[in-house]
């Protein structure tokens, strides 16, 4: 039975169908079945499967946006469940969170953005081609505790670096704590570009910004 329902919620992601998506996304709420659960074991498979495609030119970009809406109509559908079950109401920090400059990719931040604020913190999210200087400034304004970057193209993650650097030259450096992620981020990366934390999904980004308030 949810076998089923997450194979029409894939398959509504690859007939790039807004509407299927959410129906299928309030059918999984009515069940009781955690909305997260249905976005990685459900739409996601849709999605990805659609990215493969388009990778090795199966398909193409036309094909790419319309899963991307369908998949983007789905998270938002899910997103007041989400937050309903988040269980820690105490404000655990203030999370700066964007997609890179010159990356338009929102879905993967935006579910990382709920999560953080389902689990307590409060986030800003700045949405999607986001400059250095903007998250800089927000990082004044709010007088953050962490930056949350996500880039999901090999050409856009070193707009992660570059806001690092950024943050050191206006001395915030020490201040906050800077955690970066999306599909091509790696490990060495994080390394590479003197990042505090890494997670691969949204669920890790959680535990992640959890130990880097703890780490000070
Ligand atoms: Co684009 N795209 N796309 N795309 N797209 C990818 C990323 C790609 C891998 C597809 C492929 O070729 N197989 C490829 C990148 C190749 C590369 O650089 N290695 C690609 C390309 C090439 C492009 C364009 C250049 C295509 C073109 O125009 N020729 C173009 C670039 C536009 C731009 O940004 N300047 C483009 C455009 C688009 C759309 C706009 C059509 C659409 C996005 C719509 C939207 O966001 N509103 C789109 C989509 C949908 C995809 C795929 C298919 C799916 C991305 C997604 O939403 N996944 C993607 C292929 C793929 O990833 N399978 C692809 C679901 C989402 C839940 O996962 O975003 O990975 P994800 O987030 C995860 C984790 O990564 C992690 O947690 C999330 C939840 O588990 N995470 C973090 C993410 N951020 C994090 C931050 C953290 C921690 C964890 O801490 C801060």
């Amino acid at each position: 039975m949810t076998a089923e329902l997450f194979e029409k919620m894939a398959q509504s992601i690859i007939d790039g169908d807004p509407e299927a998506a959410v129906a299928l996304a309030g059918e999984a709420v009515a069940a009781g079945i955690d909305p997260l659960k249905a976005i990685t074991e459900g739409f996601v498979i849709g999605v990805n499967q659609v990215g493969e495609a388009f990778a090795c030119g199966d398909a193409f970009l036309p094909e790419l946006v319309m899963a991307g809406e369908a998949m983007k109509a789905a998270v938002t559908a899910l997103e007041p469940e989400m937050e309903r079950r988040g269980s820690e109401r105490q404000m655990l920090g203030k999370v700066v969170l964007a997609t890179v400059e010159g990356d338009i990719h929102e879905i993967g931040k935006s579910l990382v953005g709920t999560m953080l604020s389902a689990s307590g913190f409060q986030v800003y999210d700045l949405g999607v081609d986001v400059s250095a200087a903007k998250i800089i400034d927000k990082v004044r304004q709010v007088n953050a505790n962490i930056v949350a970057m996500s880039a999901l193209l090999t050409t856009t993650m070193v707009k992660q670096r570059e806001v690092i650097e950024s943050l050191e030259q206006a001395g915030l450096r020490q201040t906050v704590k800077v955690m970066v992620g999306g599909a091509p981020v790696t490990r060495e990366w994080v390394q590479k570009i003197g990042a505090d934390g890494y997670s691969e999904d949204a669920i890790g980004a959680v535990n992640v910004a959890k130990s880097l308030m703890q780490a000070g």
